[in-house]
């Protein structure tokens, strides 16, 4: 049966899309579309056209399992154009997500109506792409160039109501959207001629007379679009737009989308797409598990960390009560949260209002004991064994039945934690990675007792406060920090040998990570873990604490640090580096790039095979997610185990070799049988 059926309403013909879950344009959705505009250009009782969807969205763009085989006709530019071709004036009723394909569609279709909840938006460049249905052409028509620009470039939706403000909807619906879309149909009937975006012009015509828009364009954007293909390709489409006929400007978008679609880029970003909802499901959990209610959240520990956490459940409107043990700490904590929410507001990223409404949610309190009637409590206190164990020790006296009890801690062993408790069913981590009200990435720590129910509990409260989650296992470092030990390790031996920070943070940032391990010690704070003796100086890290080189924060650190923070090569730390080669009698020599990637990059895919093989991670896949939204890995090449792959296992486990390091198991597996990680 096919997903789309027409009927009629009086003389207007209802096209309706049933493809669940998000009505993207396969194969049978095009050949159905098309089906129906014949319909309505055969039936002289039909003057106008509706097409709307059933289900949660509108089209929300083609169907990216169809990527990479071979396409079936009608590829979705002639269904556009089909569309814009009919005899008939055709109204697209938008609801949920007019995106990518989808929003071409409505793009082609000669009217637009929406509810003012709908989302519109061409996110083809967040899969490594452009819209390639006719999008770069028509947007920039109906929406102008600057806004066009943006949507497409950055792939942000933007709502109907500033759609409808800017042309790209007709009409906000209030009520039910089939009905007057249909009455909004009958409105435009007879209208003649049939208004084709293809055939606009108008707005484009300020582009025309400033051509210089899009070089001004690139020069803002440059730092974001860094390393990145596709958000050129779609400027230079709709340069195109802009510069050349419509005829034209399709063939100049076909050629750059079938470059962009056979490149690495937009098979790494759309491996990634099913990675990241592949991440929230979970192996092995009994079916139909349901989760528990959480309706308030407490928080141990008012610093960086507890404040940070704290602002994911205000800004998803769950209360939270957090607790500090002195009161001169409470209230810096709260008034650093006051203060992040001020600076969002002064972004124009929330309203005064909503300031007010987040931090009236919040209940600062000195007393443990307050946080007896939270559904869920969130440890993020000092990182010591001793003083967790106190803690969980006194949460289970606290706590009410049922409560969900986690630790954000980085390294620490859930399970010992959770003995401390008579309920270890009831623990789990929840690491966040700081700035935790800004970072995406929330390590899910799955004990060995932790229950079904609470972990599920636990991905969707993830989903609740826009968080990507990943099941993680018990181990030192769980999955992030694990992989980043031996790059870290590495990193500080190549300094010995003759490598300098600056060197060694130049190849992660042109391989495309935002920083490289020095910048990262530095802007994490150098200090971190050091056993605090000036007195004893056992490597460069001890050395540079000694000399308080702490990092940003002291403005020296790896770098010295001018008072706007620019990080200039200290001559300081390579007396340390000379110092400590000379102690350790090694040789200075030269360091190429290339075993600076062996050895710093090599050794975290070692790491992540290990991880795989003690069923630390569920799937390759999930490591990926951690390292994308957890340290900014680039996500044009996937992710580590996504990169392994692509730069083939044999080859990685040749480099391994070669630099005498122990290869894991699986990952020699593989390589033997000549198989990845991910595919
Ligand atoms: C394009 O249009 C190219 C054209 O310009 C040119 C062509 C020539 N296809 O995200 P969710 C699945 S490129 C196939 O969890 P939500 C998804 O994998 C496309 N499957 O739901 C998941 O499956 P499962 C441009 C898709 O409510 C399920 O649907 N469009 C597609 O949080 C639910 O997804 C985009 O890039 C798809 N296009 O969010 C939009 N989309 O349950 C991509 C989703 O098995 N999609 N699935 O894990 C989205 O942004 C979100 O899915 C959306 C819903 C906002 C729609």
């Amino acid at each position: 049966m096919s997903p789309i059926s027409i009927k009629k309403h009086g003389d207007v013909l209802i096209v309706t899309s049933n493809n669940p879950p998000v009505n993207a344009l396969g194969h049978a959705v095009r050949e159905g579309l098309v089906a129906a505009i014949a319909e309505a250009d055969g039936d002289a009782g039909v003057k106008a056209v509706v097409i709307l969807c059933q289900g949660q969205t509108f089209f929300a763009g083609a169907d990216i399992t169809e990527f990479g085989k071979p396409m079936q006709l009608p590829m979705l530019p002639t269904v556009v154009d089909i569309i814009e071709n009919c005899t008939k004036p055709v109204v697209a009723a938008i609801h949920g997500t007019a995106f990518g394909g989808g929003l071409e569609v409505a793009l082609a279709s000669h009217y637009r109506v929406a509810v003012p909840s709908a989302k519109l938006g061409v996110p083809e460049v967040k899969l490594g792409l452009l819209p390639g249905a006719g999008g770069t052409q028509r947007l920039p028509r109906v929406a102008g160039v600057g806004k066009a620009l943006e949507m497409a470039a950055t792939g942000n939706p933007i709502g109907a109501k500033e759609a409808c403000a800017i042309g790209l909807v007709d009409r906000l619906i209030e009520g039910d959207l089939e009905q007057h879309a249909v009455a909004f149909a009958d409105e435009v009937k007879a209208v003649r001629p049939i208004p084709k975006s293809s055939e606009r012009d108008d707005k484009l015509a300020e582009a025309r007379a400033n051509p210089g828009i899009f070089d001004e364009f690139r020069k803002a954007n440059a730092r974001r679009f860094k390393g990145f293909d596709a958000p050129e390709a779609n400027v230079k489409a709709i340069e195109a737009a802009v510069a050349k006929p419509y005829a034209e400007g399709v063939l100049d978008e076909r050629r750059l989308f079938m470059e962009l679609m056979t490149g690495s880029q937009a098979r790494a970003q759309q491996y990634f797409f099913f990675a990241e909802r592949k991440a929230a499901k979970i192996e092995g959990l009994p079916e139909g598990t349901q989760p528990r209610d959480i309706r308030r959240v407490g928080v141990i520990g008012a610093g960086t960390m507890g404040g940070g956490i704290s602002m994911n459940f205000l800004g998803a409107g769950i209360p939270v009560t957090i607790v500090e043990m002195a009161k001169e700490a409470l209230d810096r904590g709260t008034g650093t949260m006051r203060k992040n929410y001020e600076a969002s507001a002064a972004k124009g990223r929330m309203s005064a209002d909503q300031v007010e409404g987040a931090m009236a949610l919040l209940t600062p309190t000195l007393k443990i004991e307050d946080l007896a009637d939270c559904d869920l409590i969130i440890e993020a206190a000092f990182e010591n064994m001793d003083v967790k164990k106190e803690i969980f020790g006194k949460l289970d006296a606290i706590a009410g039945p049922g409560a969900i009890l986690a630790s954000n801690t980085s390294y620490l062993n859930i399970d010992e934690i959770a003995a401390s408790t008579s309920r270890p069913q009831d623990v789990l981590g929840l690491h966040f990675f700081s700035p935790a009200n800004v970072m995406k990435l929330l390590e899910v720590v799955r004990g060995a007792k932790t229950a079904p129910d609470v972990l599920v509990t636990a991905m969707q409260l993830a989903k609740r406060i826009k968080k990507v989650a990943v099941v993680a296992g018990v181990c030192h470092g769980f999955i992030g920090n694990r992989m980043l030990m031996p790059r870290q390790m590495e990193a500080t031996k190549l300094l010995l040998e003759g490598a300098t920070p600056e060197q060694i943070d130049k190849v992660h940032v042109e391989f495309g990570m935002p920083m490289g391990p020095f910048q990262m010690a530095d802007l994490a704070g150098v200090d971190i873990g050091w056993h605090r003796d000036p007195g004893r100086i056992e490597n460069i890290r001890d050395a540079l604490c000694a000399a308080d080189r702490w990092g940003q924060k002291k403005g020296a650190g790896f770098y010295d640090y001018d008072d706007k923070r620019r990080p200039t090569p200290s001559p300081v730390v390579a007396g340390i580096i000379e110092e400590f080669r000379a102690r350790e009698g090694v040789e200075k020599r030269e360091i190429s790039d290339q075993e600076i990637v062996e050895r710093t990059l090599y050794t975290m895919v070692n790491e992540g095979a290990r991880i795989l093989e003690e069923g630390m991670a569920q799937r390759a896949s999930d490591i990926d997610v951690v390292w994308v939204y957890g340290y900014g890995w680039p996500v044009y090449r996937g992710g580590p185990m996504f990169w392994a792959d692509s730069e083939g296992l044999a080859k990685i486990v040749e480099g391994l070799e070669r630099r005498g390091f122990e290869v894991a198991q699986l990952l020699a597996k593989k390589a033997e049988a000549g198989e990845k990680f991910t595919r």
